[in-house]
């Protein structure tokens, strides 16, 4: 009882002589629309967290960790990213979390030759097969679960990505 009252004053202490501070910081980080144009804004401004997908992204150079991007109502993922041996073999992130009823996009940087988008355990997606700049490919996680796909010519090369919706 007495930790808690102790703590609580502390709290208010702190809000109100930082209250400046505080704001700023507020408004920096929902301040996501400017960041729009910025693929390193979208994945350096995530939180990441580790997960064992068993052995998924063995092949994968670019896989670093599951991007929490839960709470958005959708959520961009490069295809034709640098990655997975030199070439432009990599989607971006290669793992991310999101909240049920997300709509992810893929996006081509027409880099890296022909991708496609495809999650073949259980046929929920697929994409056309293109090298087209700008191409977008959407689908819509209404459930919670693991998601996993591969770009089908690159797979091999460790192209491979998944969706967490939590
Ligand atoms: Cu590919």
């Amino acid at each position: 009882m007495t930790e808690r009252f102790s703590r609580r004053t502390f709290l208010h202490a702190t809000a109100a002589s930082t209250g400046i501070a505080l704001l700023a910081g507020c408004s920096s980080s929902a301040d996501t629309d400017s960041g729009e144009n910025g693929d390193s804004d979208a994945t350096t401004t995530a939180d990441t967290e580790s997960r064992d997908f068993g052995g998924w992204f063995d092949r994968t150079d670019n896989y670093d960790g599951v991007h929490d991007m839960t709470g958005k109502d959708t959520v961009s993922v490069t295809v034709g990213a640098e990655g997975n041996g030199g070439g432009y073999l990599a989607f971006t992130p290669a793992a991310v979390k999101v909240s049920p009823d997300t709509t992810v996009v893929w996006e081509w940087t027409g880099n890296g030759g022909t991708h496609n988008v495809v999650e073949r355990e259980n046929g929920l997606f697929e994409s056309e097969i293109t090298s087209t700049e700008g191409h977008t490919f959407e689908y819509t996680f209404e459930e919670t679960g693991e998601y996993r796909y591969v770009c089908v010519p690159h797979e091999q090369l460790g192209m491979v990505g998944a969706v967490v919706v939590e």
